[in-house]
């Protein structure tokens, strides 16, 4: 039977290129973000190889998420797979400098934004007994790196989440891990830096990964068979041997 996947932030960068992967196996979408026009064009293209659906709303708002969610279509209201990616880092700046409004976004969109969108779809999944959930964590939550703390914070709650659901989703046969990247070249750091021209240097020097190897990687997960769950994968570019060890190319 044609699974559904809901991808958040799939207006951008790994969601985006999930899309386009999923697509291609006829997998039926319900894309999310909060740029309507992208979600238009995405539902576009995409149309042409599945049913797509797109659902506007921001994860910080929790009646939002779960009006958004509450008024899917029939044939698109069961949800086999969740892909929780809408997420960013805003700003780089050591503790005692650090933005309140950043840490604000960060806490509200990476950790509690993913919480409302689960809450508002595992009550389906342990109905039905089945389905699967995969968090876009980061390498940034397996280690912490200067300036980065909060965001680093964020992503560390993202994998102890993860953890805490794979545990108590367990009865219930339901798959649940993470995907952890290192750099991937997306709008990440134009976010992070909020338009500032540092981020053209991020990706510079090196190969960095790509959002489709992201979602190549993830669609290997969705496809393995039934009694094997990826739980945890770190994914680096050959060039990155950590958060701060990044072979460059002068
Ligand atoms: P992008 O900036 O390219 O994409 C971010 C996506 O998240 C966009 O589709 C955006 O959609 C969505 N989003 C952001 N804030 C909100 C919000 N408040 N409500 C709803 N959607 C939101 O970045 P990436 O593709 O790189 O990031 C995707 C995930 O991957 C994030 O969780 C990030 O932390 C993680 N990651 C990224 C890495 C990287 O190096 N790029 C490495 C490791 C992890 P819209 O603005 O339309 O709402
Ligand atoms: C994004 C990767 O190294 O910029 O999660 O934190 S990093």
């Amino acid at each position: 039977m044609t699974k559904t996947a809901l991808i958040t932030g799939a207006t951008s960068g790994i969601g985006r290129a999930t899309a386009h992967e999923f697509a291609k196996h006829g997998i039926k979408l319900i894309l999310c973000g909060r740029r309507q026009e992208r979600l238009d064009t995405i539902e576009q293209a995409l149309s042409k190889q599945t049913d797509v659906f797109t659902l506007n709303f921001d994860v910080r708002n929790k009646q939002t998420v779960f009006d958004a969610i509450a008024s899917l279509p029939e044939n698109f209201k069961q949800i086999d797979i969740l892909i929780n990616n809408a997420g960013n880092a805003h700003g780089l700046d050591p503790i005692q400098t650090g933005d309140i409004e950043d840490w604000d976004a960060m806490m509200d969109i990476n950790v509690k934004g993913l919480l409302y969108v689960s809450k508002a779809i595992i009550p389906q999944m342990t109905q039905r007994q089945s389905g699967q959930i995969i968090n876009i964590g980061s390498s940034a939550g397996k280690e912490v790196y200067p300036k980065g703390g909060v965001y680093c914070a964020s992503k560390h709650a993202v994998l102890a989440i993860t953890e805490g659901m794979r545990i108590d989703l367990n009865p219930f046969g339901i798959k649940v891990g993470a995907i952890n990247p290192g750099l991937v070249e997306t709008e990440f750091s134009q976010v992070r830096f909020k338009g500032d021209a540092i981020a053209d240097h991020v990706y510079k020097g090196y190969k960095a990964l790509q959002p489709e190897d992201i979602a190549d990687i993830i669609y290997f997960a969705i496809t393995r068979p039934a009694h094997v769950n990826i739980a945890d994968l770190l994914v680096f570019c050959t060039a990155q041997a950590s958060s701060t060890i990044v072979k460059k190319e002068l």
